[in-house]
């Protein structure tokens, strides 16, 4: 695809003064309303990356924007060491919202998923009666939960992972999907176990979806080894996959459910962590927290990201909208279609392995035909449209992905 000139200098001034830990699509955003973006050029795409899924609510909603706007000009940050009066309305909000005792409110997702490690050890050893400095943390290969040290010691991707050692220890890694797996370490060792994080859907290894049943089991195995069941729902939370949490498919209600993204509506970054007072309680004053944590602004800014959700039916949405999408997807029948797959509007199709780049090459087409998408894992590209997005606008995107892939297949 060409970028214009004036799109190169942005993308120079991040070669020459940004660090070069990303490998981003030549595309240079400037504007975004619901599910479009603009580059600097005023060319219009569609947007089916939604931040990684930060921006369900579409970009820039005048609902979340006026929250923001309102409380920026009356109050922004206080810190923890005194109250303010949008943390406690926003935390009622919060229980009320998700049916949880208690919420812990930080900024990013990894802050979040530490947090939900820290409650599981205090819990470990205060609650379960695991020996000092002997709990343990049970994750899933493929998975990815951040980019903090502990959480990479979590990780089997080798980018993620590679020198940034020595890791944390205390962590044991299993299969995906594998119920056999968690039941045969917590035959093991459950003793000291005191938490399974999993992500309902795995995001980054690709869509994974796991089988039917397998969170319900996985929290069943929980119950009766008197582990934690922590669920990530950063990605796969506030409606993207066609419930308010993935876990809800299931029936599922675990014992730490971990937010982040478009908890804000992809506004600014709110993450939060709910669990019971058994739970939450174990961490006194002093003990963690964070100088934005729960600050008023993301406050205002969260409960109005939360209101859009309900009052639009995104959840529903996306329900409905993703059965459609992968219908046409399936449809496509090309050679350069190898799978299809997910839940709700976060769907990923894998293409089939040929000459290499096809999935790079594919998205540069896609973004010349007006839609962006990422490339994961080499041959994997994530849909995950914000899901305000309408039937028809759907449809006009998924013509705009069957061209691409038609005009790939000739080049071929
Ligand atoms: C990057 C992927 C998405 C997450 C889950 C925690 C976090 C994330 C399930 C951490 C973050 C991101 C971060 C971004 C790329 C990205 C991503 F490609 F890596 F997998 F979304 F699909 N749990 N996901 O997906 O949240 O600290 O970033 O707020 O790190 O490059 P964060």
């Amino acid at each position: 695809m060409t970028s214009t000139s004036q799109a190169w200098q942005y993308i120079d001034l991040e070669e020459k003064y940004g660090a070069h830990n990303y490998h981003p699509l030549p595309v240079v955003l400037s504007k975004g309303k619901g599910c479009y973006v603009w580059d600097v050029a005023d060319k219009k795409y569609f947007d089916f990356l939604s931040a990684y899924s930060a921006v369900n609510q579409g970009h820039c909603h005048p609902k979340i924007v006026a929250a923001l706007r309102e409380q920026a000009e009356r109050l922004c940050l206080t810190s923890r060491a005194f109250y303010n009066d949008a943390l406690g309305p926003y935390e009622r909000f919060m229980h009320d919202y998700f049916g949880y005792d208690k919420i812990l409110p930080m900024n990013s997702g990894a802050e979040a998923v530490e947090t939900a490690l820290k409650l599981a050890r205090k819990w470990g050893y205060l609650k379960k009666g695991i020996p000092q400095n002997e709990a343990t943390i049970v994750a899933c290969e493929g998975n990815f939960h951040g980019r903090t040290i502990s959480i990479v010691s979590l990780s089997t991707d080798p980018d993620a992972r590679a020198d940034y050692g020595p890791y944390t220890p205390g962590i044991d890694v299993i299969p995906y999907n594998d119920v056999e797996a968690l039941s045969s370490i917590f035959e093991k060792k459950a003793a000291s176990i005191a938490g399974f994080l999993v992500e309902p859907i795995q995001g980054e290894a690709g869509v994974i979806v796991p089988d039917e049943g397998y969170l319900r089991k996985c929290y069943a195995l929980c119950k009766a080894h008197n582990v934690l069941f922590i669920a990530d729902e950063i990605q796969t939370g506030i409606g993207r996959t066609g419930r308010m949490l993935c876990c809800d498919h299931e029936s599922v209600r675990p014992d730490i459910v971990i937010l982040g993204k478009a908890l804000s509506g992809g506004v600014l970054p709110v993450s939060a962590v709910l669990a019971d007072d058994e739970i939450m309680l174990t961490i006194k004053p002093g003990q963690h927290g964070s100088t934005f944590g729960g600050f008023p602004l993301a406050c205002k800014v969260a409960m109005a990201a939360l209101e859009v959700v309900k009052e639009e039916k995104l959840a529903e949405r996306a329900e409905q909208l993703g059965k459609i999408f992968r219908n046409e997807m399936l449809a496509i029948k090309s050679p350069l279609i190898r799978l299809v797959r997910g839940k709700g509007l976060l769907n990923a199709i894998v293409i089939a392995p040929r000459k290499g780049k096809d999935a790079w090459n594919l998205c540069l087409k896609m973004a010349e035909n007006g839609l962006l998408a990422k490339p994961t894992h080499g041959d994997i590209i994530r849909f995950a449209p914000p899901l305000v997005i309408t039937e028809e606008e759907l449809l006009e995107a998924i013509g705009i992905i069957k061209k691409s892939i038609k005009s790939l297949e000739i080049a071929e």
